[in-house]
């Protein structure tokens, strides 16, 4: 792919002196204030964002496109709470349509991926009332047991303000023995849209925005990285947006924690918030830009494949991402029960590999961490690979 350079960004012929000065405030590595980056969501056309996200993608990591290897466990989708957008969850007393997975069953999903090189197991679900810390604290455990390897990446901050709050302990203590246990990182979700006012409307009776802050914090002090997710695309504003990715941007510069930036866009598919109308793809583009271009000390963003479709993440190579999140499987139904064109999202790795070579890039596999596994630029496949 043949990098943007500064003058095809800068010659635009529609770009005002004020967003020509945001460019080249990024250009020159200048960290843009939030009031800039609301601008170039409201006067940025599709195709000057694209350039300069694109510019410092290429900067960063040049042609380069991370995915992983990895599979989801989802114990549960009974949850305690009511989140407006949330197609997934059910109420403990609604039967229809809930899962509830007990310990053998997920000990047994994970010893399915024996000898298949899977380098992560990513495990979320709803806040089940009796799924305690010391239930899911034994149940790493016993994950490490079977695959001493895997990279635990599980429980939101959603989810881990919960069971620390009905086991009587505090943010770090809870960490702690989790830790203890065997969690290696925490997923992003959970985090929405840190505005309280819209926090409010969307998803009132989970975990605030300073307590979701506050956990990611607490485990990157203790050594476990993290994600961080932004739900956009409902009834948010783009001033939302940037606040959100500003408080990220100012916990990050405290403790440099978080692996990558992960937008989630709206799905409307049988949710309470389904009168609300999705967003088009240009929005999708031009909000992954102006994340890469916003939220300048995180290394990575991620379009995660399986709620945009295929196509769109190809796209989204050239506004600002670089990774794509992993070989997944059929595990998670987060998405597929909110509408998102993938019912079974599943890909190989030579699946993987061949969607990002045909976006022009190079395949990167790499662990959590973002250490790299193997390079597939120049790779041939014998035959399928599980
Ligand atoms: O917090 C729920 C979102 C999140 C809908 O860390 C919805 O690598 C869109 O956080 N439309 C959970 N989004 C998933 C998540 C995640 C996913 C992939 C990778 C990682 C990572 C984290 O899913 C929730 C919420 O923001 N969500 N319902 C919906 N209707
Ligand atoms: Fe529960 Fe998570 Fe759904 Fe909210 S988004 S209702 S916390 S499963």
């Amino acid at each position: 792919m043949k990098p943007s350079t500064i003058e095809q960004i800068l010659s635009d012929i529609h770009i005002s002196p004020e967003l020509k000065s945001i460019a080249e405030k990024a250009i020159r590595k200048e960290r843009i204030t939030p009031a800039e980056g609301t601008r170039l969501y409201e006067e940025g056309s599709l195709g000057f964002l694209g350039g300069l996200a694109n510019y410092i993608r290429q900067q960063r990591h040049d042609d380069k496109t991370f995915f992983n290897r990895n599979f989801h466990v989802e114990p549960t989708n009974i949850c305690v709470f009511d989140c407006k957008f949330c197609s997934y969850s059910r109420l403990l007393k609604q039967k229809e349509g809930s899962w509830e997975l007990n310990e053998t069953q997920i000990l047994d999903i994970v010893r399915s991926y024996d000898g298949k090189p899977v380098t992560e197991v990513h495990i979320v679900g709803g806040v089940h009332p009796k799924m305690g810390l010391q239930y899911f604290a034994e149940l790493v455990s016993k994950i490490k047991a079977i695959r001493p390897g895997i990279h635990v990446k599980a429980f939101t901050a959603v989810e881990l303000e919960y069971m620390f709050r009905k086991a009587k302990v505090g943010v770090q203590e809870g960490l702690e023995l989790l830790k203890a246990h065997g969690l290696d990182s925490l997923p992003g979700g959970g985090a929405e849209i840190f505005d309280e006012q819209v926090r409010e409307q969307i998803c009132a009776d989970k975990c605030t925005s300073q307590e979701w802050l506050d956990i990611h914090e607490t485990a990157h002090k203790l050594g476990i990285p993290s994600n961080a997710t932004m739900l956009y695309g409902h009834i948010e504003t783009y001033a939302h947006r940037i606040d959100h990715m500003n408080r990220l941007r100012e916990l990050q510069d405290r403790t440099g924690g978080f692996n990558t930036f992960i937008p989630l866009k709206f799905r409307n598919k049988d949710n309470q918030m389904e009168n609300i109308p999705e967003v088009s793809v240009v929005e999708d583009l031009k909000n992954y830009a102006v994340s890469r271009i916003f939220m300048d000390n995180f290394a990575h963003v991620k379009a995660y494949w399986p709620m945009i479709g295929q196509t769109t993440t190809q796209l989204a190579l050239s506004f600002g991402v670089d990774d794509i999140d992993g070989t997944i499987d059929d595990t998670t139904k987060i998405y597929s029960m909110a509408g998102a064109e993938d019912q079974n999202p599943k890909l190989s790795t030579k699946q993987l590999v061949d969607l990002i070579k045909h976006a022009g890039r190079r395949p990167v596999e790499r662990d959590t961490l973002y250490n790299v596994v193997t390079d597939y630029s120049d790779y041939v496949f014998a035959e399928e690979p599980a």
